[in-house]
């Protein structure tokens, strides 16, 4: 059983997670506008995976006799300077998003809860994977500059990616 405070701070990053979800649908729309169909999948496979994350989180807080509580989510934006641009926005936000999840974890180290530590371990490593693979592409977009067949390169690895629910990690 988790204590007040802490599932108090679960339901938070549920609503962080599902906001996080609905900014890459703003990046989605950005992409599918300008023509960029694979970093438009990118999004809409990261979109997915946002929510995934989100449910983790629901179900935990569940299964240790909490309940979800959700929130209003804020506008995203639709519409981004470049393509880099639109990565560096990202990459930010997953940086706020793993300082989330490391006070999480703070809190759950401070208050023993050693089932929220096991839980939050997860979220703590797919960060790591998540500033790395925005980091990827942002060193590719900015290696290649301007040059149209870099960009049409990355927008065609960037469709083969799919959606993989974390359960069936
Ligand atoms: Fe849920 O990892 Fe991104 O935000």
């Amino acid at each position: 059983m988790a204590s007040t405070k802490m599932l108090e701070a679960l339901n938070k990053q549920v609503q962080r997670e599902f906001q996080s979800s609905y900014i890459y649908i703003g990046m989605e729309s950005y992409f599918s506008e300008i023509g960029l169909d694979g970093f438009a999948n990118f999004f809409h496979v990261q979109s997915l995976e946002e929510r995934d994350h989100a449910y983790r989180l629901f179900n935990y807080i569940n299964s240790v006799s909490g309940k979800v509580e959700l929130e209003t989510l804020e506008k995203p934006k639709c519409d981004y300077k470049s393509p880099l641009d639109a990565l560096e926005v990202t990459l930010n936000h997953e940086k706020f998003i793993t300082k989330s999840i490391n006070e999480l974890m703070d809190l759950a180290v401070l208050e023993k809860d050693h089932a929220s530590i096991s839980f939050l371990n997860w979220f703590v490593d797919e960060q790591v994977e998540e500033e790395e693979s925005m980091d990827k592409i942002i060193k590719k977009l900015k290696l290649f500059k301007d040059d149209p067949r870099g960009l049409y390169m990355i927008d065609t690895e960037l469709a083969n990616r799919v959606f993989t629910p974390s359960t069936a990690e």
